[in-house]
């Protein structure tokens, strides 16, 4: 049995001034730019759960959270605090998984399939790692369990807040089935208005679409969606960045979705990283790209490679990542590039 569980953190920048603010109490509060009573421009990044009963949302105006309520507290964004407060929250959840993998600042799947031989103990279980991250960090989060990274991450979004939601392997079907497109996991506002035109509102309309038709419209990724509308991913937790591996990353001058711009930074980078192992004396077989968007959400994408490992191999291969991954709804800010599964060129393991 695969179990996946997908753990997210509740409102997350708030809930970290909550643990050094504690005069916020159950008040609304915001983490944004300055609302500058009501003039100020930028946005909210997020709200705790009773400035939601306001209508108050991520990525709104904060000129119009304002409007809705002008006596919440608004908190300037503190990145360097929040990065503090996460590490020690991954360092709860890494020794419950068998993989790790960290796909946000608050988000992290897990692989425990080894450790969990029903479904009920992986409720428990879900439960112990809830109940751990509170009282070590004191920060509520969301846990979603499932078969797969797909199911387990919109459990998730329906275990929210501060819950545990499973979806049982025989239960994917019916989970999914009257759902609208635009809520499956990795489909934004446009795909989900193309989907519709298409005649693909629901996601069981989806799972039955002609996947031909599919990728005539979207590429190897049609084939994907169809797929995920039948509850099936594949796709496997990737272990951690930092460790045993070498990587380059790069911030852009400016947020883009140019694609040869990003292609430019990917040579740029890809060819740091072979100037370093060449230095080490290492091949790697692994390569990860990690793209960080505007919105700073992130996108991790490993791939194996069976030859050895040289530039033009290295560079190819994140560039067809990066095509096939791609979330060009969203700009990117930061672009990394990670080699791992390192071997020095007599062929023995090398852990760096
Ligand atoms: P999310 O996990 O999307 O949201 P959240 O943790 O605030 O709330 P939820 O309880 O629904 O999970 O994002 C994590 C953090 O990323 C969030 O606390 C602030 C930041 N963020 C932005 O800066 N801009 C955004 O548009 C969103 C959605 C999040
Ligand atoms: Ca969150």
């Amino acid at each position: 049995m695969r179990t996946i569980m997908l753990i997210d953190m509740d409102y997350f920048y708030v809930a970290c001034e909550e643990l050094r603010h504690p005069e916020i109490g159950d008040k609304p509060a915001i983490v944004g730019t300055d609302p500058k009573g009501g003039q100020g421009r930028g946005v909210v990044m997020t709200c705790n759960y009773k400035a939601r009963e306001f209508g108050i949302r991520s990525g709104m105006p904060i000129s119009a959270a304002y409007k809705a309520n002008p006596n919440a507290i608004y908190l300037p964004v503190d990145f360097k605090y929040y990065d503090e407060v996460s590490k020690k929250i991954m360092d709860v959840i890494r020794p419950f998984a068998e993989k790790f993998e960290q796909v946000s600042v608050d988000e992290a799947f897990i692989d425990v399939s080894k450790k969990i031989s029903s479904y009920e103990e992986a409720q428990d279980y879900a439960k112990k790692i809830h109940d751990e991250v509170l009282s070590k960090v004191g920060i509520k989060c969301s846990i979603g369990i499932g078969p797969n990274k797909l199911i387990s991450k919109m459990a998730c979004e329906k275990a929210k807040p501060n819950g545990i939601k499973l979806v049982r392997e025989e239960e994917v079907k019916a989970f999914l089935a009257d759902m609208d497109v635009g809520k499956m996991y990795g489909i934004g506002g446009k795909t989900a208005e193309r989907l519709k035109k298409m005649g693909y509102s629901t996601v069981d309309q989806l799972a039955k679409a002609n996947k031909m038709k599919m990728i005539e419209n979207f590429g190897v990724w049609g084939n994907e969606l169809v797929n995920n509308a039948n509850g099936v991913d594949d796709r496997e937790i990737v272990e951690n960045w930092e460790v045993k591996s070498m990587s380059r990353e790069f911030t852009l001058e400016k947020n883009t979705s140019d694609d040869s711009e990003i292609g430019k930074a990917i040579e740029y980078l890809g060819n740091e990283v072979i100037k370093d192992l060449t230095t080490q004396q290492v091949s790697f077989r692994t390569l990860t790209l990690k793209l960080r968007y505007g919105d700073f959400t992130e996108h991790i994408l490993s791939k194996s490679i069976r030859v050895n490992s040289d530039v033009t191999t290295l560079i190819d291969t994140a560039k067809k990542l990066y095509r096939e991954n791609v979330n060009h709804e969203k700009k990117v800010r930061k672009i990394g590039v990670r080699v791992s599964n390192l071997t020095n060129f007599k062929g023995q393991k090398k852990i760096i």
